[in-house]
């Protein structure tokens, strides 16, 4: 009997110091503990996948422009799209025990390891942009970007509008983003779906540009050359529609027309060539995280938790709508 009352002593001691946040800190994942610093005291490593895109450009710029403008230390690398230059930077911003860690993950699987390493240090990290594809999702407190599938859905939607009450069969070609990223796998994902709606719609060849102008536009070159004939190019995102477009000129088509184009971003570059047709419709992808992400650090910095996914709010541009964006557009 006395033992038994022993070990239940013991165990509602460990509840007790659990609960009030004594003992083993609360795990990084829900970001409850809480640091309670002034923000000029906070850091916050960001680990960026590189320097790919117009969309990654802006992304960086907003980021850094918020932090400056929220007053909290940002330490910022480039990992040029590798992942293991992000395992790396991540890495060392345990070592200089940061407060928080964020990043866009590159591609959505090999993160466990490092993400633990992460907890144990009790460093909470936020997933901006990009998602992983760890079971455990008390590795990361929140996802805050885009609805992928979503996005490659509107696409998808706009061509099977586009050849309504048409018999015409459709060869698309498709320009995917990095292999094994979210944004490529998703807006693959949404797209298929969304074309499944007109069988006369067919995806005739699928290669990835790595979300680069010049991968978008040497793939393309290619597919001009194997494709007897391609009526509709869909680009994971506006840089490889520019490369492809710098592809269709060069092989004496008309980009916009002779070769209907659909990118997911809406930069500069890309709204530009939508006012101008040479692209046909954009799906806008908002790199504009940065003060969401402030939001979060200050959220998580006064013992608060957030949403597991915070999604951002984002639209769709035809050509006429590019026109009256563009002057207004703040990327
Ligand atoms: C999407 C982002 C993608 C953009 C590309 O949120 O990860 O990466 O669509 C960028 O332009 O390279």
């Amino acid at each position: 009997m006395k033992k038994a009352i022993g070990l239940f002593a013991a165990g509602a001691m460990v509840l007790a110091l659990s609960a009030c946040g004594g003992g083993a800190a609360a795990p990084a994942g829900n970001g409850g503990e809480g640091k309670g610093k002034s923000l000029d005291q906070l850091v916050v490593g960001f680990a960026q996948v590189g320097a790919e895109s117009g969309w990654r450009t802006a992304n960086t710029k907003d980021i850094q422009d918020s932090f400056k403008e929220a007053g909290i230390q940002l330490k910022f690398s480039d990992a040029q799209q590798k992942q293991e230059n992000q395992i790396k930077a991540i890495r060392s911003y345990i070592q200089q025990g940061v407060d928080y860690i964020a990043f866009s993950p590159v591609v959505q699987t090999g993160w466990d390891a490092v993400l633990n390493e992460a907890k144990a240090a009790n460093i909470p990290v936020i997933l901006t942009d990009r998602a992983v594809d760890s079971k455990d999702t008390s590795l990361y407190v929140t996802f805050l970007g885009s609805d992928f599938i979503l996005e490659g859905k509107k696409a998808g939607e706009w061509l099977v509008k586009e050849y309504e009450g048409k018999n015409d069969a459709v060869n698309v070609v498709q320009l995917e983003g990095t292999t094994g990223s979210a944004p490529a796998i998703d807006r693959g994902t949404g797209f298929a779906d969304a074309i499944k709606a007109n069988p006369n719609i067919k995806v005739v060849a699928s290669q990835t540009g790595d979300f680069t102008r010049a991968g978008g536009k040497q793939v393309m070159e290619a597919m001009l050359k194997s494709q007897p004939k391609i009526d509709v190019v869909y680009a994971h995102n506006d840089d490889m529609g520019l490369g492809a477009i710098e592809a269709i000129e060069a092989a004496g088509k008309v980009p916009g027309k002779d070769i209907k184009i659909i990118t997911v971003d809406a930069v500069k570059d890309g709204m530009t060539a939508l006012s101008e047709g040479k692209i046909n419709f954009i799906v806008e992808c908002s790199p504009l995280l940065g003060k969401q992400l402030i939001d979060v650090v200050k959220t998580l910095n006064e013992g608060g938790t957030v949403e597991k996914r915070i999604v951002t709010e984002e639209t769709t541009f035809t050509q006429e709508q590019a026109k009256e964006a563009l002057p207004t557009r703040k990327y």
